[in-house]
């Protein structure tokens, strides 16, 4: 468990995110400031008196005097005000970093382009119906710290590029990137490659990676290595054979798409990354 007494801690944004950090906070015993660039933020009347909220603009006087500012998914490393605090060597992070600090159980991390929400759930059923105590959540719709509040056994997170871009102790014990294909281009200037580096970070401290066969973008920077397992159409360890309509590992049928609920190749394929994952 990270200890963060006597820290100047300034949480940026009053969204689900930072309602959660600041929750996080206050269970140990500590107030952090709040700035939220909107007016009226939802929430802020509902703080308690000891957190600080700065509403309406950026208090870069509350910035250079922290040690250390969560910043929401939402709000980019490249505004002004943050990069002045970056030079200046004020560590920035966010919530998935300060949820990584506090766990020592395992992860399994998926993020991509598209499909990841599907994944995500599915693997978290599996690993229900395998009798885990599992929790599920992330860019899901939960934010991974309001998950610290029980114990579990098993991480199933649904993660963003964005989330991503401020994570660095992530180590999963499977990490995915579904697929790579051109989004949030405004927050990614220099373009795809961006957007991708951020992607890639989820497979930094993993023990196995599962990547997509046929999209070499999702496989790690430097190749395929010996933590890399496939899923993919009609090649891969996991795969949708079409010819057949089923799913298979390793060649042997495990499914017929016509039992899947979900209906469309595209959700085919998330059911044989689903059970890569699961079956690490
Ligand atoms: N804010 C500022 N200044 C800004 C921008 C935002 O102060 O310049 C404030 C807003 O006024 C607001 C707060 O920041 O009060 C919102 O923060 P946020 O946009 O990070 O949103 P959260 O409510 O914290 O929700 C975030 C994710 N949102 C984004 O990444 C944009 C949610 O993913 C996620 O479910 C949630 O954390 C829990 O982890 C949503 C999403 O759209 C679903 N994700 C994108 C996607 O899936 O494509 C990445």
């Amino acid at each position: 468990m990270a200890n963060y007494q006597g820290k100047k801690v300034v949480i940026i944004g009053l969204g689900q995110t930072g309602q959660s950090c600041i929750d996080f906070f206050l269970s140990r015993q500590f107030a952090p400031r709040v700035i939220d660039t909107r007016i009226t933020p939802p929430g802020k009347d509902k703080l308690p008196a000891e957190v600080a909220c700065h509403c309406g603009s950026w208090n870069s006087e509350w910035l250079m005097a922290a040690d250390l500012i969560v910043v929401s998914p939402g709000i980019s490393l490249a505004t002004p005000e943050l990069k002045k605090a970056a030079d200046k060597g004020i560590e920035i992070t966010g919530d998935i970093e300060l949820f990584c600090r506090e766990i020592d159980k395992p992860i399994v991390a998926i993020t991509g382009s598209n499909g990841k929400s599907t994944v995500t759930a599915l693997v978290g059923e599996m690993a229900k119906a395998a009798n885990w105590h599992v929790a599920v959540g992330g860019n899901i719709g939960t934010p991974v710290l309001t998950l610290l509040a029980k114990d579990y056994d098993l991480y199933v997170l649904e993660l963003s590029s964005f989330q991503l871009e401020t994570t660095s102790s992530l180590k999963a014990a499977v990490a995915t990137i579904l697929n790579v294909t051109e989004d949030h281009m405004d927050r990614y200037p220099t373009g795809i490659e961006q957007y991708r580096a951020a992607k890639l970070r989820i497979y930094a401290g993993a023990k196995v990676c599962i990547i997509n066969e046929q999209e070499p973008q999702t496989w790690p920077l430097l190749g395929r290595d010996a933590r890399c397992i496939s899923f993919g159409i009609n090649s891969g360890d996991y795969q949708l054979n079409t010819r057949c309509q089923e799913l298979q590992i390793k060649g042997q049928p495990i499914i017929d798409t016509a039992e899947i609920r979900l209906v469309g190749q595209h959700n085919y394929l998330n059911g044989a990354a689903a059970l890569a994952l699961a079956m690490r």
